[in-house]
């Protein structure tokens, strides 16, 4: 079982997967706003949800990773690269977690930010903002690097099976899922492009700093439970 939820305000997608004979479940890059959307749907899907996990410590919203955890007692997951002090689980490249007999697998993907990963699921990667569809993740802040970035996705992700299917942590445009074959195909910040004309784009791409980054980062760090997040309650 498997969901893809969206939200609005960051065009951030959210997964829920649930192993329909354990009823064990996971939820990757989910969004404090949604929290109660999200205890709903637990509760609907009769599901014991496992581990919270993030892509990378997002720039650009606040995690309900932290929040997850105080009502579910489950487990936070990041990228040791990550400094994300209060995760309970410091993620690293061939890291498997386990619902039920199904394995999801850590992929260090690093290049966005240095402490980003995707999750391999069967033949499903959650590639976090490394790659998005016909895109791939800015590098100019929290480590990231546009070599790293082409090399992670070169070597890590384009060399899956090509029909494996790929969903990011963005989409502005409304699209919803890609595969292997097509991104490595004609995505066109990556297809037939060497490595320097890769590195030469990225570095003039001269983008404005998503407007929470000043909040958002040093939150996630703490899985998005921050003194003042709590007074708001
Ligand atoms: N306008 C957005 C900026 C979003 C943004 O910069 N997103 C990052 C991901 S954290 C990115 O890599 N975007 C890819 C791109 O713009 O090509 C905001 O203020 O939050
Ligand atoms: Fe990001």
């Amino acid at each position: 079982m498997f969901k893809q939820i969206f939200d609005d305000e960051s065009s951030t997608y959210t997964y829920l997967i649930v192993d329909d004979a354990s009823r064990e479940a996971l939820i990757i890059d989910p969004v404090a706003s949604h929290i109660d959307a999200y205890i709903s749907l637990i509760a609907q899907l009769n599901c014991n949800l496992k581990y919270a996990l993030e892509t990378h410590v997002h720039a650009d919203h606040i995690t309900a990773s932290g929040m997850l955890r105080d009502k579910f007692a489950l487990e936070t997951g990041v990228s040791a690269q990550c400094g994300a002090a209060t995760a309970d689980m410091q993620l690293n490249e061939g890291d498997v977690l386990l619902l039920g007999q199904q394995e999801v697998k850590v992929i260090a993907t690093s290049g966005h930010t240095a402490g980003s990963i995707s999750f391999l699921w069967n033949d499903r990667v959650f590639t976090g903002d490394s790659l998005l569809i016909n895109g791939c993740g800015r590098t100019d802040f929290q480590g990231g690097d546009a070599g790293t970035l082409y090399d992670s996705i070169t070597s890590k992700i384009f060399t899956l099976p090509d029909e494996t299917l790929v969903y990011p942590a963005h989409d502005y445009h409304g699209r919803h899922v890609s595969c292997v074959a097509q991104e490595r195909n004609i995505n066109p910040r990556l297809a037939h492009k060497t490595r320097d004309a890769f590195i030469q784009m990225m570095d003039a791409l001269d983008l404005p700093k998503p407007k929470l980054i000043d909040v958002a980062v040093p939150a996630n760090r703490m899985c998005g439970v921050v003194e003042e997040n709590i007074r708001q309650g």
